[in-house]
């Protein structure tokens, strides 16, 4: 039996479940860098060479361990720019029994995967990813029948699965979920940890110039470039998290600081999704650090959850809901997306920074994506589809399993709550609580309405007048309404000017 075991750019994992499922003595491992998947959005330079780079590092790491590797790089003669061509042409040159494939993170992958069996006449096998703490069908068998697919319930049978941070049946510390204690400002700090930084190999230097060459026009700066590429480099940017940034990771989880883009975070979400960490390992290290008593349970906990729960249930909603999910429009917003998303030229110091810093790293952290560029568009009005695409193209880490329910569920509402209980709308109160962003900001936090007013105030008033009869009747809002209802009628009036005003000028 021959086979040829196609490797995804997010499949970079020894244990996958295809290279499993095959024999380095006979079968014949493909990978392949296409125009389409580094342009079916315009991803983020920085992410696509991260990805390319990563991937030849990981074809060098299958011929170490005596896989046979076809390689295709991007500008290799013959290239056809496609999933479906290059399959072809390796089917045509090797003539294999049989194609094995791991199922494909993204929808639109899985659904060319599934027309290859007819087109090219041989079987292919697609095998479950089982790099993932939930299998699909479980997810599956869980939400059918709920109501609300909250979060929550899922996280705890998780834990109880893995058994991570139980005591028999019962959760470490007598709580399932310390976050009430996971909402601290941050203040500045000269010790501050950063991500370690690895200085480009020839391999890397070499992806950078493809790249320069054939995606100079895309969205972002490839220099400096300082991502690990390797499993090896990975591990080490995990374990200096672990040591300088985990014990603080609770506390400041919700914290914004100018000109600090990682605070206390992992900065892993990248290497995760690709497949140079592991998932479940990274919990389980994360775990021994509490046991051993040099971290905190508010962080263990709280970075855990994000894992086995968020990451976890994401995915199961996105392979639950699509195709369709990608097209909720639940508040009917059609705004196109404002061009400050893509130049950062904008008055407003909190937009300004988050995409600064999204442009020069391809990173933001979990709170500026959901409280400052995400609830600025959920305000503002902005076509969620628009939004769905910056978000899918601007991070290193984004594949659309994830991105497209944090962004259409959680942060945008477009669901209608099927993922989030309420929609993370908020006035500009929230960022001055949660950041210093304001001190140095041209606009006014603590003014409603006028033009020196904070952008955030009168659009969030407005949001709330605007759909009141969408949300009106979700218990966490309805106390917004009743204030926004006493407001005297020549306030309401100033709201909505201020409001048409800002929006005027995006
Ligand atoms: P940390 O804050 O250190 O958290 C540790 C890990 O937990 C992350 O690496 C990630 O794997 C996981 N995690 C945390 N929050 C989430 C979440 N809400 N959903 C899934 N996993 C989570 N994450 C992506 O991996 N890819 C995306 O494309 C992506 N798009 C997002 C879009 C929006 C609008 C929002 C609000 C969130 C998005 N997230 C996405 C989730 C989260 O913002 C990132 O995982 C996180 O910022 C990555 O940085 P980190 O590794 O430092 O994470
Ligand atoms: C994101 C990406 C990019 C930019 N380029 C490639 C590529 O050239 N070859 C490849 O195998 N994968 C790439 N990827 C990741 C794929 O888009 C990802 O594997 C699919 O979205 C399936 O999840
Ligand atoms: Fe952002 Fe408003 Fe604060 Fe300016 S005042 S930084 S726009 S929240």
């Amino acid at each position: 039996m021959s086979r040829l075991v196609l490797v995804l750019g997010d499949q970079l994992s020894l244990s996958l479940s295809s290279l499993q499922a095959a024999d380095k003595a006979h079968d014949r491992v493909l990978m392949v860098e296409v125009h389409e998947e580094a342009t079916y959005v315009r991803h983020h330079k920085k992410k696509i060479a991260f990805l390319f780079s990563a991937m030849r590092h990981f074809a060098k790491e299958l011929r170490r361990h005596g896989w046979t590797v076809d390689y295709v790089t991007l500008d290799a003669a013959g290239n056809t720019g496609s999933f479906s061509g290059e399959v072809a042409r390796a089917v045509e040159a090797h003539r294999p029994e049989r194609i094995v494939v791991t199922e494909a993170g993204e929808w639109r992958v899985s659904q060319m995967i599934a027309g290859w069996e007819a087109a090219l006449g041989l079987p292919v096998e697609v095998l479950p990813d089982a790099r993932f703490v939930c299998p699909l069908p479980v997810f599956r068998e869980w939400a059918v029948g709920r109501n609300a697919l909250r979060m929550e319930y899922f996280y705890r049978d998780m834990r109880r699965r893995t058994g991570l941070l139980m005591e028999g049946d019962k959760p470490a510390g007598g709580e399932w979920n310390y976050d009430a204690e996971n909402r601290k400002a941050a203040a500045p700090d000269l010790f501050m940890p950063r991500p370690p930084m690895f200085a480009p190999d020839a391999i890397t230097q070499e992806v950078m110039a493809l790249v320069e060459a054939r995606f100079g026009n895309h969205f972002g700066d490839l220099e400096p470039f300082a991502f690990a590429v390797t499993r090896a480099d990975a591990e080490a940017a995990f374990a200096a998290f672990v040591k300088r940034a985990l014990p603080r990771f609770g506390d400041y989880q919700d914290a914004m600081l100018a000109g600090e883009p990682y605070l206390y975070h992992a900065v892993i979400a990248q290497y995760l999704n690709c497949g140079l960490l592991d998932p479940l390992e990274v919990c389980r290290a994360v775990e021994a650090e509490w046991q051993a008593g040099r971290v905190p349970l508010n962080a263990a906990e709280g970075f855990i959850r994000q894992i086995i729960g968020w990451r976890e249930y994401v995915r199961g909603i996105y392979w639950l809901t699509m195709p369709g999910y990608e097209k909720r429009n639940f508040l009917e917003h059609t705004r196109p997306l404002p061009d400050f998303y893509w130049t950062a030229e904008t008055d407003m110091a909190c937009l300004r920074a988050a995409v600064t810093q999204t442009r020069e790293h391809a990173y933001a952290h979990h709170i500026q994506r959901l409280m400052v560029t995400g609830t600025f568009a959920l305000i503002a009005g902005i076509d969620p589809h628009e939004l769905h695409e910056w978000y899918l193209s601007v991070y290193a880490d984004a594949y659309e399993w994830v991105e497209l329910p944090n962004t259409v569920g959680m942060s945008q509402f477009a669901d209608g709550g099927l993922l989030a209980s309420k929609p993370y709308a908020a006035s500009g109160a929230y960022i001055n609580r949660m950041s210093n962003y304001c001190g140095t900001c041209r606009y006014d936090v603590k003014q409603r309405t006028g033009a020196d007013a904070c952008p955030f105030n009168p659009l969030y008033w407005d949001f709330i007048a605007r759909h009141r009869s969408k949300i009106g009747g979700n218990p966490r809002m309805a106390q917004m309404v009743r204030t926004y209802d006493k407001f005297a009628d020549a306030e309401k009036t100033r709201i909505a000017q201020s409001a048409a005003a800002v929006l005027e000028k995006l």
